[in-house]
C-alpha cells in the first residue's frame, strides 16, 4: 500500500484530533487505499512542536511551515493553524503540488477563499475541508432519509450551534476574538458547521437576513503565545483588548426550492457545550439531531398511527452509513475523531480515484460567501443574495 507523508501544520486542539484520526485510519478502514504516515509536525512555538512530535507520533518536527511545505517528501499538507494562515499555507502547498486538507473556515473572507479554490484547481491537487460533523453516521442517514422521500417536501430547517466556552469575560483575547486572525467570530467559527450541514441536506442557500452581536466587547490581552479557546487562566494579562468580531449570530435563510431556514450560533450560551443541532420538518415527517448525542437520530413519520405519532430514536449501528467500519452492535457508539477519520478516509480515496473531495474548497468558498452575505445583511439591515454566480 502506498504511503502518504503528512505534514501537520498547527499542533493545538484540532492538531491533536487530526493526529488521532490519522492513527485510527488503518485500523478502522482496512480497505483504505493509502496509508498516512505522520511525517512532520509544525508549530511556530518550538516547545509545542517538539512535544507534539513526541506525543502525537510524528517522525520529526519543525517551526517553519514554508520549508516543510516545499519538502519533496511531503505528500499531504494538513492545515490546522489559526485562520489567517490558511491562505498562505494552502497557496504555497498548491504551488508545490501537495494535496491539502484545510480546517474551516477556508480563509478570512470569501475573496481569499475563492483565490485559494482557483489555485488548487489550477494545480490539480486534491482539497478537503474540515467540516467533519456531517460525516457522522446519523447525519449521513438523515440525508438518506431525505433522499428516500421519508421526510417528503422539506418545509423548514432550523439549526443551532451553541456552546459556552467564551462566556467568561476574563477569558483572554485569543485569536478567535480577533478579526485579523479569525476573519469573523462565532459566525465563521461555529455557524459555518451549521451552514455546512444545511447545504449538505438541503442544497445551496440562496439569500439571508442576519443579525450579529459582540456580547463581551473587551477581554484581557493574553500573555502566552498559545491558549486554546481563550480558557487558560495563566495566559491572561491586566491590559484589556477589543473584541472586534461577533459572539452571537442569527440568520434567516432561503435555500434552493424556497425552503425556509433559521440558524443561530452563540459561544456564550451558558449550559450549552457542543449543541450543534438541527431539525427538519417536511410533508411526510421530521428529523432531529443533536451532536451532544451524536449516535442518535430522531425521526418522526406521518405514516405512523395517530396514537403512536411522534419522534422515535434511531440508535446508529452497523446498518447505518459507515456502520460496517465500526462496531457490530448499535449503541456502542463512535465520536469526534471517528468523524474526522471518515473525512480523511474519503480524501485518500479521492486521491487514488481522482475524484473530488466532499466537502472540498469549493464548499469552503461557498460557505464564506454565505458568511459574508450574512454580515452584509446585518450592516445594511436587509436580505442579501449569498452568491454572485
Ligand atoms: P489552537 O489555537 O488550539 O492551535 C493552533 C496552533 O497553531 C497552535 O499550537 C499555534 O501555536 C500554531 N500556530 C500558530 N501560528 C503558527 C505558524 N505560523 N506556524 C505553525 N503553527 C502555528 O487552534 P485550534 O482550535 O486547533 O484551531 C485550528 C484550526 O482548526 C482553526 O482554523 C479552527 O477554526 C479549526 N478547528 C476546527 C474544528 C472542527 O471541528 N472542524 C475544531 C477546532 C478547531
Ligand atoms: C470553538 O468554537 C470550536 O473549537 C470551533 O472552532 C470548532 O470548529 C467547533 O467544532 C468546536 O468549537
Amino acid at each position: 500500500m502506498h504511503k502518504v507523508n503528512v505534514a501537520l501544520i498547527g499542533s493545538g486542539f484540532m492538531g491533536k484530533a487530526h493526529s488521532l484520526a490519522l492513527s485510527e485510519l488503518s485500523v478502522l478502514f482496512p480497505d483504505c487505499p493509502l496509508q498516512p504516515h505522520k511525517y512532520v509536525v509544525v508549530d511556530v512555538n518550538e516547545e509545542l512542536a517538539k512535544t507534539a512530535a513526541q506525543n502525537l507520533g510524528y517522525e520529526k518536527w519543525s517551526t517553519d511551515w514554508e520549508s516543510v511545505v516545499s519538502d519533496p517528501q511531503v505528500t499531504l499538507v494538513d492545515i490546522v493553524t489559526p485562520n489567517d494562515l490558511h491562505k498562505p499555507i494552502a497557496i504555497a502547498a498548491a504551488r508545490t503540488g501537495k494535496h491539502i486538507f484545510c480546517e474551516k473556515p477556508l480563509s478570512l473572507n470569501a475573496q481569499d477563499s475563492y483565490q485559494i479554490y482557483q489555485e488548487v484547481e489550477k494545480a490539480g491537487v486534491k482539497h478537503g475541508m474540515g467540516f467533519h460533523y456531517r460525516k457522522i453516521p446519523a447525519i449521513a442517514y438523515a440525508k438518506e432519509l431525505i433522499r428516500q422521500g421519508k421526510v417528503g417536501e422539506v418545509f423548514a430547517f432550523r439549526g443551532f450551534y451553541l456552546n459556552d466556552w467564551a462566556k467568561d469575560p476574563n477569558g483572554p483575547l485569543s485569536w478567535r476574538f480577533q478579526k485579523a486572525k479569525a476573519g469573523s467570530g462565532v459566525i465563521g467559527d461555529q455557524c459555518t458547521h451549521a451552514i455546512d450541514i444545511a447545504r449538505y441536506l438541503l442544497g445551496e442557500l440562496e439569500q439571508v437576513c442576519a443579525w450579529v452581536k459582540t456580547l463581551i466587547p473587551e477581554r484581557p490581552l493574553p500573555t502566552s503565545v498559545f491558549d486554546a479557546l481563550g480558557r487558560k487562566t495563566e495566559g491572561r494579562g491586566k491590559e484589556m483588548g477589543k473584541v472586534d468580531v461577533d459572539d452571537a449570530c442569527a440568520i434567516l435563510f432561503e435555500a434552493q426550492g424556497g425552503i425556509l431556514g433559521i440558524l443561530e450560533a452563540n459561544r456564550c450560551a451558558s449550559g450549552r457545550k457542543n449543541y450543534l443541532s438541527f431539525e427538519i420538518n417536511g410533508s411526510r415527517g421530521s428529523i432531529y439531531f443533536d451532536w451532544e448525542r451524536n449516535n442518535e437520530l430522531w425521526y418522526c413519520s406521518n405514516d405512523d398511527r395517530f396514537e403512536e405519532h411522534g419522534y422515535r430514536r434511531l440508535l446508529m449501528g452497523p446498518g447505518h452509513p459507515y456502520g460496517q467500519y465500526f462496531w457490530p452492535i448499535a449503541g456502542i457508539n463512535i465520536g469526534y475523531t471517528e468523524a474526522v477519520a471518515i473525512n480523511f478516509y474519503q480524501m485518500l480515496q479521492a486521491i487514488v480515484n481522482d475524484t473530488d473531495c466532499d466537502p472540498d474548497f469549493e464548499d469552503g468558498w461557498r460557505i464564506e460567501e454565505i458568511v459574508e452575505a450574512a454580515l452584509r445583511s446585518h450592516e445594511e439591515k436587509r436580505w442579501v443574495l449569498c452568491h454572485a454566480v
